[in-house]
């Protein structure tokens, strides 16, 4: 099978100067021991840096507790869904964080990517409130009222990866600059099939913060290229499944198709395995995918993708324990946090500069 090999070079190069634009790049150390599995709560340490963007807001006075770091505080981290390695490895930076701090994290979650699987996790949770919850909400209207009941019942909310339709009601927003990102991707994927045929995004469901950006980001990237044909948005519903039917029913429909831009993790997974049942039919059509879970490094090494978009798991897990306790002690907290990405290809996955942030199964 003839795969596009990557000529990813200069963007790359032109990424990372932009990425240090946006809020420097230095490298960061992850490494971790321990256990992790999604909603139980384990001891693990990792290391990483943090280096983000963000507008200082001034204190926000939650909490009552008045420890020198983390005093007695109980912190619960509520993730999208549970056993995704973007989250897996967003619980490993919190739990550095935390065991630095000296506060106690729990971690609860759902085993689907959907607010109505979250909403009675989180309630849960306030059955027997902690001080603190981290959480990445599962939809930006339907989890507002119940994160608004978390605040009214003294929680200190910070939202991690994905956010609200009014987020001021956290004390801290932190996330990947997902628009960003998107663009990001339409450019690799320009470059991949010489600016020019048919591309599709994937996407998970709309009313997700993250990947309704990344969307975004992709489709005012892409614009520029007169060449390029935009043939729209599927929905994957987060099943890599349905994004590796979508792959083959596009290909039905649109035998020349030429670029694949998945939005997340699974979508990207699933969107890989649309190639690969495709066979010749799939050899010449490109896949940035977002996210660096293991198995989608597996398939950048196999060629099926030939681009993946990081996030910084680790950097917004840490950063959201450390806005947490700042919130908890009174002190100052930043409204929003903002990190970034590098992009990894089968050609630099081992290279200092990405090899840290490819996501964890475990901590
Ligand atoms: O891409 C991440 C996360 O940023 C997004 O909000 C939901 O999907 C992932 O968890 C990957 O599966």
């Amino acid at each position: 099978m003839r795969r596009t090999r990557l000529t990813l070079a200069a963007t790359v190069a032109a990424l990372s100067i932009l990425a240090a634009a946006c809020g420097g790049d230095a490298a960061e150390e992850p490494a971790g021991t321990g256990t992790t599995g999604g909603a139980a709560a384990t001891d693990a340490g990792a290391e990483t840096g943090t280096e983000t963007t963000g507008a200082e807001t001034g204190a926000e006075t939650a909490g009552t507790e008045t420890a020198g770091t983390g005093g007695d505080y109980r912190i619960t981290l509520i993730p999208g869904v549970t056993g995704d390695e973007f989250y897996v490895s967003m619980e490993c930076g919190a739990r550095e964080a935390a065991e630095e701090l000296g506060v106690e994290l729990d971690v609860q979650g759902a085993d689907t990517f959907d607010p109505t699987a979250q909403t009675p996790v989180l309630e849960a949770v306030l059955a027997d409130p902690p001080d603190a919850i981290l959480i990445a909400p599962t939809d930006t209207q339907a989890l507002q009222a119940p994160i608004q009941a978390a605040v009214d019942a003294g929680v200190v909310v910070v939202l991690v990866d994905t956010t609200l339709d009014d987020p001021s009601i956290a004390a801290s927003a932190i996330a990947s600059d997902n628009v960003e990102g998107g663009r990001m991707a339409a450019e690799a994927l320009a470059e991949l099939i010489g600016e020019e045929g048919p591309v599709l995004v994937i996407n998970v469901n709309p009313g997700i913060s993250t990947t309704d950006q990344r969307q975004q980001g992709f489709e005012g990237g892409i614009e520029a290229y007169e060449n390029i044909t935009y043939l729209g948005t599927e929905f994957s519903n987060n099943e890599p499944a349905q994004a590796a039917s979508i792959v083959d029913a596009t290909l039905a429909a649109e035998p020349e198709l030429a670029g694949i831009f998945a939005t997340n993790l699974f979508s990207a997974e699933g969107a890989a395995t649309g190639i690969r049942n495709a066979g010749e039919a799939g050899a010449d059509i490109s896949v940035v995918g977002f996210d660096a879970g293991p198995a989608q490094v597996d398939q950048l090494e196999e060629g099926l993708v030939q681009a993946l978009i990081v996030q910084k798991p680790l950097e917004i897990g840490r950063q959201g324990v450390e806005q947490a306790v700042a919130a908890l002690n009174g002190e100052p907290v930043e409204a929003e946090i903002s990190t970034d990405f590098v992009t990894a290809t089968q050609e630099n996955l081992d290279d200092e500069e990405i090899a840290p942030f490819l996501y964890r199964d475990a901590c």
